[in-house]
């Protein structure tokens, strides 16, 4: 039988006074994402609300688990906390994605108006998976990057087109582009293997991917304005003391409204990096505009004939 010494003992209970907890969070966004920069500070504000008795340890870039696995390993109880972009999980129910279908909502109001008709439904679904939103972020508004200007749709028909989710998919085949998808963290790498030569993503992701390396221009076709979000495991923070609870929630709010003012101070600084740095920003044209808005419009029709009812109440909400 294996037993302490009673000084032993004595000093362990010292040096651990409290039930200090450690949790590891997954993410699949990059250091220099703002979105990191948001949920790490969310954990220094839990760390210190709590004195301790709660750590959270970011874990950045898929470096804990690809962003494909994130939700099931919160599910699972393999982490008790994670990040992850939330139309990712459109196959689940087409609720989530209505952030990442075009021209749905195009502006910070938009989008914040958008997620408080989605929220109730998400935060339901989420319920049914033993998981608890904690917060959501956008990223700024989506736009184009290519190898020269794009004037019309017919323009994209052909290029290899990077996508990170099922709606880009569609969009990209929609505009006889050939979608690939490749993750944020990858997209240097794609692009300097010529695995794809053209995408769609906010300025945060192409000034952080150096985008001035591989493409000459950015259309500001700010065609949708998707989240990440942050969800827990519901047994695992029932288990923690309330104080430690409230701790949490009350971080979770701050990082909240934190992270979309952090969104909207980047959409114009990264745009700004771009173009120090030689890329050619432009407005799409009228032609342009009409012939995304097409895509848009067929996509939300699919979208609409596959929508469960809770997903189109989202929609009859946010329309009203
Ligand atoms: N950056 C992420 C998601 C949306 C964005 O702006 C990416 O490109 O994967």
């Amino acid at each position: 039988m294996i037993r302490f010494a009673a000084p032993a003992m004595a000093a362990l209970m010292i040096a651990a006074p409290l039930a200090a907890e450690t949790w590891d969070m997954p993410t699949p966004y990059g250091d220099a994402t703002f979105h990191t920069q948001n949920i790490r500070t969310f954990a220094e504000e839990v760390a210190a609300a709590t004195d301790g008795a709660l750590e959270i340890t970011v874990h950045s870039a898929n470096s804990l688990f690809p962003h494909a696995e994130i939700k099931n390993a919160v599910r699972s109880r393999q982490v008790p906390i994670g990040e992850f972009f939330l139309s990712r999980l459109s196959n689940d129910d087409l609720a989530y994605g209505l952030d990442s279908q075009p021209f749905v909502a195009t502006s910070y109001e938009d989008a914040a108006k958008l997620w408080a008709a989605q929220k109730p439904v998400v935060t339901e679904l989420l319920a049914k998976e033993g998981l608890m939103p904690l917060f959501s972020v956008p990223w700024p508004a989506q736009g184009l990057y290519t190898n020269g200007e794009i004037k019309t749709v017919d323009d994209l028909a052909g290029l290899r087109f990077r996508a990170y989710n099922a709606a880009l998919e569609e969009f990209a085949a929609l505009a006889k582009a050939a979608p690939v998808q490749i993750e944020a963290a990858d997209i240097p790498q794609a692009f300097s293997t010529s695995q794809v030569e053209a995408m769609i993503t906010s300025p945060s992701t192409g000034a952080n991917s150096k985008a001035w390396d591989f493409v000459t221009h950015y259309t500001a076709i700010d065609a949708w304005v998707p989240k990440n979000i942050v969800v827990v495991n519901q047994r695992v923070f029932d288990r923690l003391d309330p104080a430690v609870q409230e701790a949490v929630m009350t971080a979770a709010a701050a990082a909240e409204t934190r992270g979309w003012e952090m969104s909207k101070e980047e959409a114009a600084a990264k745009t700004k990096v771009m173009e120090e740095n030689g890329i050619t920003i432009v407005q799409p044209s009228a032609e342009l505009v009409s012939g995304l808005q097409a895509i848009g419009a067929a996509m939300l029709e699919n979208w609409n004939e596959k929508a469960s009812d809770e997903a189109k109440a989202i929609l009859e909400a946010y329309n009203q």
